[in-house]
């Protein structure tokens, strides 16, 4: 093969080979001189509490450092994709995002290569083609350990109240497609059975999407095939989960004093504690959108600006909160 003569030469024989992998790069979006950053956070639904806040406080961390954020719902793929588009025609050199479908991960991957961007994952943890979790930075809850202290408080409260394991059932809304929502339903079944609740009587109901309708509808259909309970344990993967459950056993009677729930999250769930008569919606494990906003939002803004490589893999914990105490947990979380 002829020797290279020229840079020319190079960069022809360089875009040939592109043109045949079939992939363009294009060159790393530094900041711009000034240091102008602009970073993307890109949530998968938008309409969800838990998404406003990790933007509320993703917002605050670019007030502070005084960078450009651009917030996109994007609730399927193809809006994925084109919202890395559009970030791109905005110049923005990465972004954080929690994708509407984990299988994206690769896909994701290689558009933000292309255009030269860092990608910091939120929540929900991508997959690879061959089924792990990719090498992407991620912060996401731990997952199992609060689905457990969900189950603990659960059973607590069970006791507490002398309700009788005859009339009593659990009612568990999951969603087995999403590993970090599937630990979490797992992990308080675990707890509730090792406190010694009969594992056959804890009913579950998948629902389609993690929010409040569908698992209003899960809940139904476990409603109607347990006519025979009269009084319900509910969990779930988040706050909407439980929500609409609780929501299905009220319309067929059942209230605060024969409903028992537990919701994960930190903003749905909150709503309900400021109504003036209690529901069954009895406890909150409460997690942080703002670490979950603000750390992943700087973190990525510092590896962008300083290069500092930000750590691989955060787990975040969660406080149990009640009507009794949650205005003083959301205080010491900087709620
Ligand atoms: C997942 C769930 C959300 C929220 C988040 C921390 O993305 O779908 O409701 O719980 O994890």
């Amino acid at each position: 093969m002829a020797m290279l003569k020229s840079t020319g030469n190079l960069a022809a024989c360089a875009a040939l080979c592109l043109a045949v992998l079939g992939c363009s790069v294009q060159p790393p979006a530094a900041p711009a001189a000034g240091g102008a950053v602009t970073i993307g956070f890109i949530v998968k639904q938008p309409e969800e509490l838990w998404f406003q806040h990790e933007w509320e406080f993703a917002q605050q961390c670019a007030d502070k450092y005084g960078f450009k954020l651009v917030k996109i719902g994007a609730p399927d793929g193809e809006k994925v994709l084109s919202a890395i588009d559009s970030l791109a025609a905005n110049k923005a050199q990465g972004f954080v995002i929690c994708t509407p479908d984990v299988r994206l991960g690769p896909a994701i991957m290689a558009k933000a290569k292309s255009y030269g961007m860092k990608v910091f994952t939120v929540d929900d943890q991508f997959v690879g083609s061959d089924g792990s979790f990719m090498d992407v930075p991620y912060m996401g809850i731990s997952a199992k350990e609060i689905g457990r202290q969900v189950g603990v408080a659960l059973y607590a409260e069970f006791q507490k109240r002398g309700w009788s394991i005859e009339e009593t059932a659990a009612c568990a809304i999951t969603f087995e497609e999403l590993n970090t929502v599937k630990e979490r339903t797992d992990g308080t079944t675990a707890a509730l059975t090792e406190a010694g609740f009969p594992a056959e009587k804890i009913y579950r109901g998948a629902e389609k999407i993690t929010d409040v309708p569908a698992a209003f509808d899960a809940a139904n259909i476990v409603l109607t095939q347990h006519p025979e309970v009269k009084r319900w344990l509910v969990y779930s993967v988040n706050d909407e989960g439980v929500l609409g459950a609780i929501r299905a056993m009220e319309n067929r009677g059942f209230g605060a004093e024969n409903v028992l729930g537990i919701g994960i999250g930190a903003g749905t769930g909150f709503i309900e504690f400021e109504k003036e008569k209690p529901t069954g919606y009895f406890a909150i494990a409460v997690i942080s959108p703002k670490r979950h906003g603000y750390e992943t939002t700087e973190r990525l803004y510092k590896w962008i600006k300083d290069g500092v490589e930000p750590p691989k893999d955060t787990r975040t914990t969660a406080t149990i909160a009640t009507r009794e105490n949650y205005k003083q947990i959301k205080q010491e979380l900087g709620l």
